[in-house]
C-alpha cells in the first residue's frame, strides 16, 4: 500500500547495489524467494526461460545471472506463493474491488479457478472449465462475428498467438488489436515506407560493432535493463552514446553491473551517455531536423571544396530515393525555429551531428519517446533519415533498433495478431483450412475502444493484458465497458479489466510462461521473438501456482471447439496437446520465416528472422529505401488554441511497475518513494503558475469536446523542461482523449498530452 510519499535525490548508479537490494526486497514480498531464486538461474538461458518481463535479446553465450532487478521481480510476481479461489470472490462484490487498486487488485496473488459472474449477487463464482467453454462458445455463435474483438497483450507464446488469430478469423473477424498498436505500431507504419520492413534491422552482435549509439525516449534502466550490459561493452571500447530524453534517466547517465564483483565492491560506475540532450516532450523532430541540417550543412562545405563527403554518396546513389528533397526541407529549416521547438541549443545539436559524422558505425535506438506522439510515425521515419544519410543500415554495427514492450509483441505480429488484412497470411489460412477468412480490416486498439463505447462492439475476449486500464479514455471506456454482452479474460492475475463487470463476464486463470506445462503428463515448450528478432524455446521451470489451471493454447482451443463449426483440418484438441503440431502449422504457413522450425527452435541465442532491410535489399515501393519527411512540425495540429498555462503532460513508468502491473509504490531511480500521484514539474512552472512544490493539484486536459480530469497529484519540483511535466501511467489515462493519437499508426500520444494545472 502506498506509504507517506517522499521525494528523496536518488545519487546512485543504475544497478549496484540499489538494484540488488530491490530484487531481495521484491522476492521476500511475494513470498515466494526461493522458487523465484531458483528460476532466476534459468532466465533467459538456453533450455531455460524466456523472461515475462521485456522482449530485450537473449544473448548466445548468457550471463551466469542473465536476468535485471525488473526481471527478477517479474519472475517474483508470476511465481508468487499467493492464489485467490473462489472465497475471496464471494467475501468480495465487483462493486468493492472497484474501489481498489491496481497494486492491490494484483497484490492477491494468481488466480485459480475459471469464475463467472454473477450478476445478481455481483460476485464471480466457480464454474468448471468444460461448461466455462460451452457458454462461451454459445455466446460468441449469438454474435455477429464482427462485433467481437480479440486482444491480446503481447506476452503470449508464438504457439498460443497463432492458435488465437485462427480462432477469430474462422469465427469471422479480424479484430485482433494488439498492445502494439499502444506501443510500436508508429514503428511498424514508418518503417515499411522507409526500408521496406516492419521491425528493427539490428541484431544483438551490432552492439559489438557500433562506435556510436543514439539514444530516444527509450529508458534502459527501468524497462529494458539487460540492455545496459552491451552498452557498457560499448562505452568501454570508447564508443559514443548520445541520449535525447526530456528526463535525466538514471539508466543512462550512470551504470554499476549489479553482477561484477569487482564493480560492486568498488563502486566503479560506467558513464553511460557521452553527451545527454535533455529536449522538449515532442522535440525530437525539431532535434533530428536540426542534426541532418547540420550533417547536409557539413556536407555541402565539403563538396564545395573538394573534402572528403560527410554523407556517404555512394549508398545514397545506390540504395535511396528523395534525398534531394529531403536536403532541400532541411536547408530550408530555421535554426531559431528548430531550437524554440526542441528546446535544444543549435551549438547541442550540432555537437551531436559532428559526433554522429565522425563514427563510422551507428545505431539508432529508441522506445515510447517517439513512437506516442501524433507524429510519432514521423519521429522514427526522421531518425531512420538521419541513418539513412551515412549509410548507417545493412552493415556490421549500424542500423535502427526499435526496444519492444512485451517479451512477445514482436512474435506476435509475425504469426498473425493483427488486425489489417494486409499482413494477415489470408491466403495461406484458406489454402491450409479450407475457410474464408474475413477480407476487411478489424479494429485496431483506438477503433476497438470507440467501438465498446458506441455500443457497435458487443463481446471481448482478452489473451492477457489489462485493456481498460491501458487504453486512453479510461473513464468512458469504463462505463461503457458495462454494457458488452460478453468479456473473457484470460488472465494470471487479477485486474481493472476483470473487475469492472461486463453483462456476462468469464475470467480464464492461465499458467504463466514460467510454469512447467504439462499436457498429459508430457511437459511442453513454447517459444517467443525477442526485440532484435531471434526466435527462442522458453520452457517452464516451476511447479504451477494451482492444478486447476490450463495453459493459454488449450484454452485457446477449449473456446474454438465450442465456438467453431467443426474443421476436419484443424484437430484444435491434437494442437492443445502437442505444440510441437503448432509449430509445423505455423512453418506451414510461413515457411519461408520458420523453416525447420521445430528442429531450429532450441539453437542457442536463437534463430534469426530473415530481414531484407539487413541486406539493403528494398521491398518498398520504390525498390529503394525512403527519405520521408513531414512538411509541418506541429505536434498538435487539431488541439484547440493553445492557453498560455498549457503544459505538455508526459506519462511515464516507474522502476517499480510492468505497464498496468504496480509492484510497489517507489521509483528508485527518480527519487520519488512511497506514492505514484506526483506531477514531476519544472520550478519556473511551478512559481509561474502559483503553485507550490508539495500542493495538490488537478489536472485537466485542453480539448473541446468533454472534460477530462484527475485528481489529487502532489506537485513535485523536479528536473524537466520548462513546459514540460510528467506522471504516471495508467493513473493519468483518463485524460488521453480517444483522437488523440498518431496519424496513421493510431498509437495514442501518452507522450504529449496537452493540460493545465488546478490547484
Ligand atoms: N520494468 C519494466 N519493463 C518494461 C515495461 C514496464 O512497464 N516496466 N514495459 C514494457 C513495454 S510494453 C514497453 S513498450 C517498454 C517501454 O519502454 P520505454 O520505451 O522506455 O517507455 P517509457 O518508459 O514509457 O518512456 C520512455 C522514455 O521516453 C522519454 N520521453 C517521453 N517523452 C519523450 C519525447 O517526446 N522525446 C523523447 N526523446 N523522449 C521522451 C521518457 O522520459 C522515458 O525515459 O518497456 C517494456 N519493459
Ligand atoms: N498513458 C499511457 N498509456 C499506455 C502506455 C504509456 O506509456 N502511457 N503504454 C502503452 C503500452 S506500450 C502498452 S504495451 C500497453 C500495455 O497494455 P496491456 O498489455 O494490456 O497491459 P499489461 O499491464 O501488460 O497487462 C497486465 C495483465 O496481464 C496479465 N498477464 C500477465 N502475464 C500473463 C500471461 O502469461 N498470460 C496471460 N493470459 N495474462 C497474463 C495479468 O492478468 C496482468 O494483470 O499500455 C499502453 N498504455
Ligand atoms: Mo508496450
Amino acid at each position: 500500500m502506498a506509504r507517506d510519499a517522499e521525494l528523496k535525490t536518488y545519487d546512485g548508479p543504475a544497478g549496484g547495489w540499489g538494484s540488488a537490494r530491490s530484487v531481495a526486497g521484491a522476492l521476500v514480498r511475494d513470498r515466494a524467494p526461493l522458487k523465484s531464486a531458483a528460476a532466476l538461474a534459468k532466465q533467459n538461458k538456453p533450455g531455460g526461460f524466456a523472461c515475462v518481463s521485456c522482449a530485450w535479446s537473449k544473448p548466445r553465450d548468457p550471463h551466469v545471472f542473465e536476468f535485471c532487478e525488473n526481471g527478477a521481480k517479474a519472475t517474483g510476481w508470476e511465481l508468487t506463493s499467493k492464489t485467490i479461489g473462489p472465497e475471496f470472490f464471494s467475501r468480495h462484490p465487483l462493486a468493492e474491488l472497484e474501489t481498489w487498486s491496481d497494486f492491490a487488485l494484483e497484490d492477491q496473488g494468481r488466480l485459480t479457478m475459471p469464475m463467472r459472474l454473477n450478476r445478481a449477487t455481483d460476485r464471480y463464482e466457480p464454474i468448471a472449465w468444460d461448461a466455462a467453454f460451452k457458454e462461451i462458445g454459445a455466446a460468441l455463435k449469438a454474435i455477429e462475428p464482427k462485433r467481437a474483438v480479440f486482444y491480446a497483450s503481447g506476452r503470449a507464446s508464438l504457439e498460443a498467438s497463432y492458435m488465437y488469430q485462427l480462432l477469430a478469423r474462422a469465427y469471422g473477424t479480424n479484430s485482433l488489436p494488439d498492445s502494439s498498436n499502444m506501443c510500436h505500431e508508429s514503428t511498424s507504419v514508418a518503417l515499411p515506407e522507409s526500408i521496406g520492413q516492419p521491425v528493427g534491422t539490428v541484431f544483438l552482435e551490432d552492439f559489438d560493432h557500433a562506435d556510436c549509439i543514439l539514444f530516444f525516449g527509450q529508458n534502459v534502466g527501468s524497462n529494458s535493463p539487460r540492455m545496459l550490459h552491451p552498452l557498457q561493452e560499448a562505452r568501454k571500447r570508447g564508443a559514443s552514446i548520445i541520449t535525447f530524453n526530456p528526463l535525466k534517466e538514471r539508466g543512462l547517465e550512470r551504470f554499476i553491473n549489479p553482477q561484477a564483483p569487482t564493480e560492486m565492491l568498488t563502486g566503479a560506475e560506467t558513464t553511460i551517455s557521452t553527451q545527454y540532450c535533455q529536449l522538449k516532450a515532442g522535440g525530437d523532430l525539431a532535434a533530428l531536423f536540426g542534426m541532418c541540417k547540420a550533417l547536409i550543412a557539413m556536407d555541402d562545405r565539403a563538396v564545395a571544396e573538394g573534402l572528403r563527403r560527410v554523407v556517404d554518396a555512394d549508398f545514397i546513389r545506390e540504395h535511396c530515393h528523395g534525398v534531394e528533397a529531403f536536403k532541400d526541407a532541411c536547408r530550408a529549416r530555421d535554426w531559431a525555429d528548430l531550437e524554440a521547438r526542441s528546446g535544444l541549443g543549435r551549438r547541442e545539436m550540432g555537437q551531436a551531428a559532428e559526433v554522429y559524422a565522425n563514427s563510422k558505425a551507428v545505431i539508432g535506438v529508441y522506445g515510447m519517446g517517439l513512437t506516442q506522439h501524433r507524429l510519432g510515425v514521423d519521429n522514427v521515419q526522421m531518425l531512420m533519415n538521419l541513418l539513412l544519410l551515412r549509410g548507417n543500415v545493412g552493415r556490421p554495427g549500424a542500423g535502427i533498433c526499435p526496444v519492444r514492450g512485451h517479451s512477445n509483441v514482436q512474435g506476435q505480429r509475425t504469426v498473425g495478431i493483427t488486425e489489417k488484412v494486409k499482413l494477415a497470411p489470408l491466403e495461406k489460412l484458406q489454402e491450409l483450412y479450407g475457410f474464408k477468412p474475413p477480407r476487411e480490416d478489424g479494429m485496431a486498439t483506438v477503433d476497438a475502444c470507440k467501438g465498446v463505447i458506441d455500443g457497435e462492439v458487443e463481446a471481448f475476449v482478452s489473451l492477457g493484458g489489462n485493456f481498460l486500464r491501458a487504453v486512453p479514455e479510461t473513464g468512458a471506456m469504463e462505463d461503457a465497458w458495462r454494457r458488452l454482452k460478453l468479456s473473457v479474460q484470460i488472465a494470471t492475475k487479477l485486474n481493472r479489466s476483470h473487475v469492472v463487470g461486463a453483462k456476462a463476464a468469464y475470467l480464464l486463470p492461465c499458467l504463466g510462461r514460467i510454469e512447467i506445462d504439462r499436457r498429459d503428463g508430457a511437459p511442453q515448450f513454447v517459444s517467443v521473438e525477442d526485440s532484435t528478432s531471434h526466435f527462442h524455446a522458453s520452457h517452464g521451470f516451476a511447479e504451477p501456482a494451482a492444478d486447476t489451471l490450463t495453459s493459454e493454447p488449450a484454452i485457446i482451443a477449449g473456446i474454438a471447439q465450442a465456438a467453431l463449426a467443426a474443421n476436419p483440418r484443424i484437430d484444435w484438441a491434437a494442437w492443445a496437446k502437442n505444440y510441437s503440431l503448432v509449430r509445423d502449422a505455423i512453418e506451414a504457413t510461413y515457411p519461408s520465416v520458420f523453416p525447420d522450425f521445430n528442429a531450429r527452435i532450441e539453437t542457442p541465442g536463437g534463430f534469426p528472422k530473415p530481414l531484407a532491410a539487413r541486406e539493403r535489399s528494398w521491398k518498398t515501393e520504390t525498390g529503394k529505401a525512403n527519405f520521408v519527411f513531414p512538411q509541418a512540425l506541429d505536434e498538435d495540429p487539431d488541439m484547440p488554441a493553445r492557453s498560455p498555462n498549457a503544459l505538455t503532460l508526459i506519462t511515464l513508468r516507474s522502476n517499480d511497475q510492468f505497464n498496468t502491473t504496480v509492484y510497489g509504490y517507489d521509483d528508485r531511480f527518480r527519487g520519488v518513494e512511497g506514492t505514484r500521484m506526483v506531477v514531476l514539474m519544472n520550478a519556473k512552472d511551478i512559481a509561474r503558475l502559483s503553485l507550490a512544490n508539495g500542493q495538490t493539484v488537478t489536472m485537466r486536459t485542453i480539448a473541446d469536446d468533454r472534460l477530462r480530469q484527475v485528481q489529487g497529484f502532489r506537485v513535485t519540483a523536479y528536473d524537466i523542461p520548462e513546459g514540460c511535466v510528467g506522471a504516471y501511467y495508467p493513473e493519468c489515462n483518463p485524460l488521453i482523449p480517444l483522437w488523440h493519437h498518431a496519424k496513421v499508426s493510431k498509437v495514442p500520444a501518452a507522450k504529449a498530452i496537452p493540460v493545465t494545472i488546478h490547484g
